[in-house]
């Protein structure tokens, strides 16, 4: 058994959290050009989950770029560089991408460091020795935009049958190294009946069990033809699918037995878009079962963002920049409303109008309000002193939201989370329009605006540090503006107690508004002077 599944288990066992990191990752995505906002979505989810993760212990987020391969080598040529000069003049872009929204990575991997290169050469002998990789002829067709191999029976037309492509496709005819995929199928079967949240949504894993159950050929996985990747010994490179996969593990040390090797693998959870399901799902863990490793806990397919119901891509053209919407919105805004929108596994359209009804509605009306006229409040009837704390149905009521926000979280439903948290927001809201601590302090019912005005105090600590993991910047201003030094960044389990602020605590609500009002002139002005 792998060190950290056996920590795991006694985790488990002791009823404990367990104390290795949870492990995290994101596509390496395809450095042909600029970030769009669909690039923004997956690593935001994965930030969102990792943060989340370091409440409750520590956690590990491993993304990168996918630097190898026809197409990179092909927008490269089109500006008239080699592909490396080209890849890094991008690469400080998409690290930006990150910090713009606040996404905090351990670690960003590019399939040109020599850390990996070394170690993808080291696997490919690994394979070679097991007989898991093996020299036979290759004829096909090959679409190069896909960077995939298709049957000639799969073409549609003639022409690659993604319905997202459809481009034309070559023919190669090449002797080249194949991995042994076929073998492997019962054993993957096998994985996915045994492990039903291997892959997540459902949908994800229909799509693969059938897959798996209609055959599988043996992989392709040398290039003769191209020399913009991992040189193979004896000539060739590596297809890019497998040198990108093998990412996943290069950046933790595998072939070198790395401490972060033994500590992190399998991965708790391998985010990434539905259309790379299948190689996540079928052709990773079946080279991780050929190496002896054990597959991730899970790989959750998540939806599409799309544009006029088409999907944001590249190769379409119909992309939104992310960095124009956060120099708008600003990050929180955009990371929460990514999250709240749509189910995780599930398409949904982009729109700055959407966005921006979130932002006044969700953002600023319900909380934004809620924390402007609680501190107000506390600042004219108490000095902005917190009372003491006192027992509370407002506490009572929402004793078991921590374990509700957990529980989403486990099975990746931001959006459930998020409603539940809100439900809060809704209470605390109501709590004002039903005691209106107004009319308390006219009537001079000291005790009772005691207990409000602690109730929206304390309710706005609780909200200060769930909503953290997804709106880290806007929960930290509101966690200062309670009186609160530092992030929100603390255990649940002890800190979400009803009562655990104390009273004496002089807040500071010089930072309000949270969320100021989007008009939609304003958002529109705010964009041509940009
Ligand atoms: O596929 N909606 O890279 P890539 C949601 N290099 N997510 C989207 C999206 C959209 N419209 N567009 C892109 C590759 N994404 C390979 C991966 S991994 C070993 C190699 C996100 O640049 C989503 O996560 O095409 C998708 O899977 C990924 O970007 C594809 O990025």
């Amino acid at each position: 058994m792998y060190p950290r599944e056996a920590a795991r288990k006694h985790a488990v066992e002791q009823n404990a959290v367990s104390q290795s990191a949870f492990f995290v990752t994101t596509p390496i995505y395809y450095i042909s050009g600029n970030p769009h906002m669909g690039h923004a979505y997956t690593s935001i989810a994965a930030d969102v989950l990792a943060r989340y993760h370091r409440t409750r212990g520590t956690s590990y987020f491993l993304t990168g770029t996918d630097e190898h391969g026809q197409k990179v080598a092909q927008a490269a040529a089109a500006v008239g560089l080699d592909p490396k000069t080209w890849t890094d003049s991008l690469v400080p872009r998409w690290q930006e991408l990150c910090s713009r929204y606040d996404v905090r990575y351990d670690d960003f991997i590019r399939t040109t460091e020599p850390r990996h290169i070394d170690q993808v050469v080291e696997v490919f002998e690994r394979l070679k020795a097991s007989g898991d990789v093996y020299l036979g002829a290759y004829e096909g067709w090959y679409c190069t935009n896909d960077e995939t191999f298709w049957l000639e029976a799969k073409l549609v037309d003639g022409r690659c049958p993604n319905p997202e492509c459809g481009r034309e496709v070559q023919w190669l005819s090449e002797q080249n190294w194949f991995f042994a995929l076929s073998k492997y199928r019962d054993r993957l079967l096998a994985h996915f009946r045994e492990n039903p949240n291997f892959v997540r949504p459902e949908r994800s894993y229909n799509e693969m069990v059938a897959t798996l159950e209609g055959g599988l050929d043996d992989l392709c996985i040398s290039r003769t033809n191209l020399d913009w990747g991992v040189p193979l010994p004896g000539g060739g490179v590596m297809y890019v699918w497998l040198d990108a996969l093998l990412n996943y593990i290069t950046a933790l040390d595998y072939t070198h037995d790395g401490e972060k090797f033994r500590t992190l693998w399998p991965a708790n959870v391998q985010l990434v878009g539905k259309e790379i399901a299948r190689f996540h799902t079928i052709i990773w863990p079946a080279v991780l079962f050929a190496l002896g490793l054990p597959a991730p806990d899970m790989v959750f397919a998540h939806g599409w963002m799309t544009l006029e119901g088409e999907k944001m891509s590249k190769s379409r053209g119909n992309v939104v920049d992310p960095f124009e919407m956060v120099d708008r919105f600003g990050a929180d805004t955009l990371r929460y409303f990514l999250l709240r929108e749509a189910p995780f596994g599930s398409d949904f359209s982009f729109g700055e109008e959407k966005v921006r009804l979130r932002r006044n509605g969700d953002l600023g009306n319900d909380l934004g309000n809620l924390a402007r006229r609680s501190l107000a409040m506390l600042v004219k009837y108490r000095d902005g002193v917190v009372p003491p704390p006192a027992p509370s149905a407002t506490g009572e009521a929402f004793a078991t939201l921590p374990t509700r926000v957990h529980e989403a979280m486990t099975t990746l439903g931001f959006r459930d989370a998020l409603e539940a948290i809100w439900e809060l927001v809704a209470a605390l809201n109501r709590l004002i329009d039903e005691k209106r601590p107004w009319d308390l302090h006219k009537r001079d019912a000291s005790d009772e605006l005691d207990t409000v005005l602690y109730d929206l105090c304390e309710g706005l600590r609780w909200l200060a540090i769930m909503i953290w993991p997804f709106m880290p910047t806007k929960a930290t201003e509101l966690y200062n503006t309670l009186g609160l030094p530092g992030e929100p960044l603390v255990a649940w389990a002890t800190a979400l107690h009803w009562g655990g602020l104390a009273g004496g605590t002089r807040v500071a609500p010089a930072e309000l508004p949270l969320f100021p009002r989007m008009d939609a002139e304003v958002a529109a002005h705010e964009a041509t002077a940009l």
